[in-house]
């Protein structure tokens, strides 16, 4: 049977934005799981099976309805283990929780603010109005007044990219030989600024694009075919 994924766009619903959104769709991808995105805006997101969750995604697989990406690659991994692996076994789950812990802490403040007023911009009026009241409530600052720091940020954020620079010398991907939800965690971040804004976050020449540029041909090319704002 299909699997719904709730999948959270603006007034364009080719293109999904969310970097929790990208990591459960590449989950899915991975595991070569028949999907269909169900394009959500934010004001949708509270009526999304009967208020099942605050945030998206949110899958359907049959009559069971899951939230949150590190939890919907969780039970993937359990209802389908015959299936390609997103974890490698029980240390790699624990090793992903890192990865997530080091995304969500490191690269999204940066990456967030980066392609915030950009963020807004994808934003139908009522989603607009409803993105800018409740970022700014959480920043203290107007859209404009956040995304104007990425200037004097961006050095230090791409230094921080090191732990990830380096170990590319090592290995094609954070899962080793081959990709697992620890890489989708991580190129989530960058494919949410991709789609989003046409800002440079990373530098041209440098391992963590490549690898980068590796994950967009994952799955025949499923985050490529968005394509990249202008
Ligand atoms: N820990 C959650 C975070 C999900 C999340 O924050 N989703 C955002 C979109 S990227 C959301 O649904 N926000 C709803 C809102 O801001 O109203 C996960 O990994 O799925």
């Amino acid at each position: 049977m299909t699997i719904l994924l709730y999948d959270l766009v603006g007034r364009d619903a080719s293109r999904p934005f969310s970097p929790h959104c990208w990591k459960a769709a590449m989950a899915l991808a991975h595991k070569g799981l028949d999907f269909r995105a169900v394009p959500t805006r934010f004001l949708e997101v509270p009526e999304i099976e009967n208020g099942a969750a605050k945030t998206v995604p949110v899958i359907r697989d049959g009559d069971k309805v899951i939230s949150d990406s590190f939890a919907i690659a969780l039970y993937l991994e359990e209802a389908y283990p015959d299936l390609p692996t997103l974890f490698g076994g029980e240390g790699g789950k624990a090793h992903a929780r890192f990865v997530e812990r080091w995304s969500q802490l490191t690269l999204h403040p940066y990456l967030g603010m980066a392609a915030l007023t950009a963020l807004h911009g994808m934003q139908d009026e009522e989603n607009a109005a409803y993105f800018r009241q409740s970022r700014e409530a959480r920043f203290g600052k107007t859209l404009e007044e956040v995304t104007a720091a990425r200037d004097t940020g961006l050095a230090a954020f791409r230094a921080s990219l090191e732990p990830l620079r380096s170990m590319l010398a090592y290995q094609p991907w954070i899962g080793g030989e081959r990709p697992l939800f620890a890489d989708y965690i991580v190129y989530g971040a960058f494919q949410w600024v991709r789609v989003a804004s046409p800002y440079g976050v990373l530098p041209k020449d440098d391992p963590v694009t490549a690898w980068f540029e590796r994950c967009l041909d994952l799955h025949e090319g499923m985050g490529r075919r968005v394509a990249a704002a202008a």
